[in-house]
């Protein structure tokens, strides 16, 4: 019998849908995937890649059984009422989570090595040494031990600093201090000199980097959001930077993206913005990511490990 083909559903620009169809099609030689123009009958059609897909689509698909996300990232797929409710799989890539640790390790080096008071005193033509610390007297807190938490633990972990993690469930983890639980937040963060959030975004979790939070922190601190804009209250951010108690924050995930030009982020002189590229999805290695999920399914049946609504990630 013929397989259905796969649904491409996205609301990327058609360039860069294009280049997805193309890198999965690659994989996939034997399979059909299929963009929602290009579907004609959507009877039979069981599977679908995602990228914020257009709101109430997927529920035209009546054989679908499972949806493949083609981001980490699955808060919009997992609150979107007109979906149905069939498995959604968030991504999964090694390459992802190697991209997070590297640009985490990037924001935590720059701190730890003052590159942010260096980039401040040449403004005013400062020369000016600030004495360094070792890596393992710097404590720095992970908020969210999963795929990229554990990658960015790892790396920081070799360089040598001194590792405290957060995570819903326990977790055990070589070179990480492990703590989970509302009760194991405080005192994850307690003293941390950085904290680093990697957090997925739940009803939970929203907003949760604020003032309670931000109390606990040593002096001096450095805040490094790369999970989702929503976690951060950015009132009580600004706040704890004027007072001096976070003296840096890199933030690479907005409220509102791309991050609008009147807001206070762009110049602020103790923030760097990034444009979300934290961990850019690479569609060569995700296209092979998915490519074995769907060769697995074909052969076997066996959808792959999904999200749980009710945690919500
Ligand atoms: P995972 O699902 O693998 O890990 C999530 C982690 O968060 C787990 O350790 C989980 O705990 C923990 N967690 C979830 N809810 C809670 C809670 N209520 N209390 C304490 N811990 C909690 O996700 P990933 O690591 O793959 O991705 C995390 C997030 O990173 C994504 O959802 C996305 O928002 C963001 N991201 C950002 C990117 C960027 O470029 N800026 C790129 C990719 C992802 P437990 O271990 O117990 O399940
Ligand atoms: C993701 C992201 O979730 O890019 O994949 O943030």
């Amino acid at each position: 019998m013929q397989k259905a083909p796969i649904l491409l559903a996205t609301r990327l620009s058609p360039k860069v849908e294009a280049q997805w169809q193309k890198n999965l099609q690659a994989m996939m030689p034997e399979e059909n995937i299929l963009t929602l123009n290009q579907i004609q009958v959507r009877r039979g059609i069981e599977m679908a890649l995602v990228a914020n897909p257009p709101s109430g689509v997927l529920g035209d698909f009546p054989d679908l059984k499972w949806i493949q996300s083609l981001w980490a990232g699955v808060e919009n797929l997992l609150t979107d009422k007109t979906l149905p409710e069939i498995p959604i799989c968030r991504l999964i890539d090694p390459d992802l989570a190697q991209a997070m640790a590297e640009t985490v390790t990037a924001a935590v080096m720059a701190f730890h090595r003052d590159f942010d008071l260096y980039k401040s005193q040449q403004q005013q033509k400062s020369w000016l040494q600030h004495p360094p610390v070792f890596a393992r007297n710097r404590h720095v807190t992970i908020l969210g031990l999963g795929e990229m938490g554990r990658a960015s633990a790892a790396m920081l972990a070799a360089l040598g600093f001194s590792i405290h993690g957060w995570s819903r469930s326990p977790q055990n983890l070589q070179d990480v201090t492990c703590y989970h639980g509302e009760d194991g937040l405080r005192q994850s963060v307690d003293q941390a000199n950085i904290l680093v959030n990697l957090l997925p975004l739940t009803e939970q979790t929203y907003a949760i980097l604020n003032r309670d939070i931000f109390q606990h922190l040593a002096p001096d601190a450095c805040l490094i959001n790369f999970g989702r804009g929503a976690h951060l209250v950015e009132d009580d951010l600004l706040d704890y930077l004027e007072q001096g108690k976070i003296r840096h924050a890199f933030l690479d995930v907005f409220a509102k993206e791309p991050l609008p030009i009147e807001h206070l982020f762009w110049s602020h002189p103790k923030i760097t913005v990034f444009p979300h590229i934290a961990a850019m999805t690479n569609p060569v290695s995700a296209s092979k990511v998915i490519a074995q999920n769907i060769y697995r399914y074909r052969q076997t049946g066996v959808i792959p490990v999904s999200c749980n609504r009710v945690l919500g990630y």
